[in-house]
C-alpha cells in the first residue's frame, strides 16, 4: 500500500499509525498540497487533498475516517483499534469526532497565516478558530486518562490515535495554544504515546 501525505498533516498521520499499530507494511509518498506536489496529488485524488490510501489492487481510497473504516473492515480480528459495536464504539468514534474536528480548525488556523495573504487575513475569523480548538482541546482533556493508561484501556486504540494526531499538530504548528501546560492529560498522553516507534516515528518536527 502506498500512503499519500507528509506526517504534519494530522490526517495522514492517524492513517500512518493505524497501520503501524496493525502491522501493515506501508509506501510513504510524503507529497505536499502545495506547489508541484499539487499537481502530482490531484492526479490521484482529484481534489488534490491528503491523506490518500492507494491499496495493492489498485484503488484509492481518500478521507480519513473513510480509510479507517477500510483498515477496521480488513484487519485481523485482533488488530481492530476500535470495538466493534455499541456503546465503546460510540464512545470511541466520539473521541475521534472530537479529535478530527480540533484537527481540521487547527489546519484552517495554519493556513489563515501560511496561506491568506496578510491584506485578507481577517483577525475575528483566527480569534474563532482559536476559540473552537481550545473548546475541543477541553473536550478532549476531560476524556483523557488521568495517569497512566490509555483511552481505550490496556492498549492505545483508535481514540488515542486521533487526540495524539490533533495534539501534535498543535504543538508543531502553534504550540502558544497549548503553554501552561493547558491540557496536563493531553501533553502526557502524546508524550507517552510518541514513545512507541508507531507514534514516535511520525512525530512531526516544529513546522
Ligand atoms: N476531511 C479530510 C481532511 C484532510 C485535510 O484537510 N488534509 C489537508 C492536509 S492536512 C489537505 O489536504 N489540505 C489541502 C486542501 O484541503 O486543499 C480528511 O479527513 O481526510
Amino acid at each position: 500500500m502506498i500512503l499519500y501525505g507528509r506526517d504534519l498533516s494530522p490526517f495522514t498521520r492517524r492513517v500512518a499509525i493505524w497501520c503501524a499499530l496493525q502491522g501493515r507494511p506501508v509506501i510513504r509518498r510524503p507529497l505536499m498540497v502545495s506547489g508541484e506536489d499539487f499537481d502530482a496529488l490531484k492526479r490521484i485524488n482529484p481534489l488534490g487533498r491528503v491523506p490518500i490510501l492507494q491499496l495493492d489492487d489498485g484503488a484509492t481510497l481518500i478521507e480519513t475516517f473513510a480509510i479507517i473504516d477500510w483498515l477496521e473492515d480488513t484487519a485481523e480480528p485482533g488488530a481492530r483499534l476500535l470495538p466493534e459495536t455499541g456503546l465503546a464504539r460510540r464512545k470511541a468514534m466520539q473521541e475521534i469526532a472530537y479529535a478530527n474536528s480540533v484537527a481540521e480548525k487547527a489546519v484552517a488556523l495554519v493556513y489563515e497565516h501560511n496561506r491568506r495573504p496578510e491584506q485578507y487575513r481577517w483577525p475575528e475569523w483566527c480569534a474563532r478558530l482559536e476559540g473552537q480548538i481550545r473548546g475541543g482541546l477541553e473536550a478532549m482533556e476531560a476524556h483523557a486518562p488521568e495517569e497512566e493508561g490509555w483511552l481505550g484501556g490496556a492498549t492505545p486504540y483508535g481514540g488515542d490515535v486521533a487526540f495524539v494526531c490533533a495534539y501534535d499538530f498543535i504543538a508543531a504548528t502553534n504550540p502558544r495554544l497549548l503553554e501552561g501546560p493547558a491540557y496536563p492529560r493531553l501533553a502526557w498522553l502524546s508524550e507517552r504515546a510518541n514513545r512507541m516507534p508507531a507514534f514516535g516515528d511520525s512525530r512531526p518536527e516544529p513546522a
